[in-house]
């Protein structure tokens, strides 16, 4: 195939959840560019079109976890829940598309499997597994940080007789549990929200666990009408709250210390919290992330209401977590997880003491025994950040391959560009607050800094857009810095290092500094002529 054949845009974006739909009406409406938005799937809504599991529900509550930039689009939509299940969301993000008419812009079912930069032409050369070819200057991925599901390599799993499901590639018609006998690995967010609602339906569920979790009652609940009005007539203050945070969450965190108060209050506020449920379990005081002997009050009162709630003393003290602290890994939220374990149905198997060895036609083979099983369900996670950008191919300037760039880790100037990558902007990327953050909230930030940034570039006739490798090696650094100011980096087994993927580089990835922060410093790189950037 030849560049001839191909079909020349203005800009590429790859990925119709959030953000790619978002940066196609900026990008289309705002600046009038010629765009066209790629997806692998059948379907709009990114991470929510393949994460169908049954219990996946979002952690962030549906009143903030949803576009800002519109008044009209929040009008028009009205949530029923806390917490939007998933079929909630991808209806939203479906009328988003429908309202905003971007579907005319996107082709779906249409994988990119790689993208060239081509310093002659200054554009991207971007080819799809169908073997269609299109030519850009500008290229966007809106590909999602947790979106590569990661599949452990467990020998014999080909010889399996029954069927298994990766949760982040679940199929659409459901998957039906009734009578059979379940196996599910991974107890991280996925795996705590899919074991109550799997339990309920299988004959007998297996839950392999390798490291024990904390978990926080989520507390979902039908939405009234009464929020509804609060949440319209506070629609400014939500939102600009969202935005001052630190984890685009729009509720305050307490300033006060866990240490400062007396052991009474402390235990009062973190039953209040437990009550309230949800992720802001995490704002019950303002050093939780900072300081170790603070987070080690918070951690040891969930080991007590585990303790509490799990009848089987040995359950309880399997799914006890010891070695790490609460929220240095991402906190999941559950709605009956602990509870869960008292059913006669249910059965807790702790690989780190007895191993799985192999997967066998019958099941599950562990150091110690056979669990027999018709369903294996895989909850083990994605090669989270910089996994969906590799899986692209791409390649900068001069042949760089994107992977070789960040053989050591991913080098990023602030999550938005790399050095060698011109033109190439990635939307939540590495090195950005991203998965610390309330999604929606870093998507918009980042959307709107991009569309800025094109559009100053059109004002003053520049074509081409990249860091300089002193300004990504500073970020990097910073990156670096705002995670060791945190507890984040002690927990060794966590995703945001790396650390579940073999032989992946451990770097802590997101920009644990902050949203409000991280977007300050955006607009004053803006604001100083896109200090550290080469723009010519
Ligand atoms: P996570 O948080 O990465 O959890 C994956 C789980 O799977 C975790 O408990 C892992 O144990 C476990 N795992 C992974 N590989 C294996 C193998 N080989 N054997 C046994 N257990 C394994 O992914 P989730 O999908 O739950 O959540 C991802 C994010 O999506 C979530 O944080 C939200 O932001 C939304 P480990 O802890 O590594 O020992």
């Amino acid at each position: 195939a030849n560049a001839e054949s191909a079909r020349r845009y203005d800009a590429i974006i790859v990925g119709a959840g959030f953000s790619g739909l978002y940066q196609l009406h900026m990008l289309r409406d705002r600046l009038g560019l010629d765009v066209r938005l790629l997806e692998a799937g059948e379907g709009v809504g990114g991470t929510w079109h393949w994460n169908r599991y049954p219990g996946a529900r979002c952690d962030s509550e549906s009143y903030y976890y949803c576009y800002t930039f519109s008044d009209e689009l929040q009008d028009q939509w009205q949530w029923s829940e806390r917490y939007p299940d998933h079929n909630e969301i991808r209806r939203y993000l479906n009328h988003v598309a429908d309202r905003l008419e971007l579907r005319s812009h996107i082709q779906l079912g249409t994988k990119v499997t790689r993208a060239t930069y081509d310093e002659h032409k200054n554009s991207w050369l971007i080819s799809t597994a169908d073997g269609e070819r299109f030519e850009a200057r500008f290229l966007v991925t809106a590909v999602g940080c947790l979106s590569t599901a990661n599949m452990p390599s467990i020998p014999g799993l080909e010889t399996f007789a029954g069927e298994h499901y990766h949760t982040g590639r679940w199929p659409a018609e459901g998957v039906d549990f009734s009578g059979k006998r379940v196996g599910l690995i991974g107890t991280g967010s996925t795996g705590i929200q899919a074991t109550p609602v799997i339990a309920q339906q299988a004959g007998k569920l297996t839950v392999f666990q390798r490291t024990a979790n904390y978990s926080v009652p989520a507390r979902n609940r039908p939405i009234g009408q009464g929020f509804r009005d609060w949440v319209s007539a506070n629609r400014e203050a939500i939102r600009a709250k969202a935005r001052s945070s630190t984890n685009g969450h729009p509720f305050d965190v307490s300033d006060q210390s866990a240490l400062e108060v007396s052991d009474r209050e402390r235990e009062q506020a973190y039953e209040a919290a437990w009550e309230r449920g949800g992720l802001r379990f995490r704002a019950t005081f303002n050093d939780l992330l900072t300081n170790e002997a603070a987070n080690e009050t918070a951690s040891q009162f969930i080991r007590d209401k585990i303790r509490t709630i799990v009848k089987d003393p040995a359950t309880a003290e399997k799914l006890t977590p010891r070695d790490h602290l609460y929220a240095t890994k991402r906190p999941p939220i559950d709605t009956d997880y602990f509870e869960t374990f008292n059913r006669d149905n249910v059965e807790l198997v702790d690989v780190k003491a007895t191993p799985i060895v192999e997967i066998v036609p019958e099941g599950i083979r562990t150091s110690d025994a056979l669990i027999p099983l018709d369903v294996i369900v895989f909850a083990t996670g994605f090669d989270a950040l910089t996994g969906p950008l590799l899986a692209l191919n791409i390649e900068g300037r001069g042949g760089l391959k994107l992977k070789d760039a960040w053989a050591h880790g991913p080098r990023t100037y602030l999550g938005i560009q790399s050095p060698g990558f011109p033109n190439l902007f990635t939307i939540t990327g590495p090195g950005s607050p991203s998965v610390l953050t309330n999604m929606p909230i870093a998507i918009e930030q980042h959307v709107e800094w991009i569309t800025r940034c094109i559009t100053e570039m059109r004002n003053k006739g520049a074509t081409r857009i990249e860091p300089t490798p002193d300004a990504a090696e500073k970020w990097v650094q910073h990156v670096n810095e705002a995670a060791q100011a945190t507890l984040l980096p002690m927990a060794s087994s966590s995703w945001y290092l790396g650390a579940n993927i073999p032989g992946k580089p451990r770097t802590f990835m997101p920009y644990a500094g902050g949203m409000a922060r991280y977007a300050k410093i955006c607009d004053e790189v803006a604001s100083n002529g896109y200090e550290g950037f080469v723009m010519n």
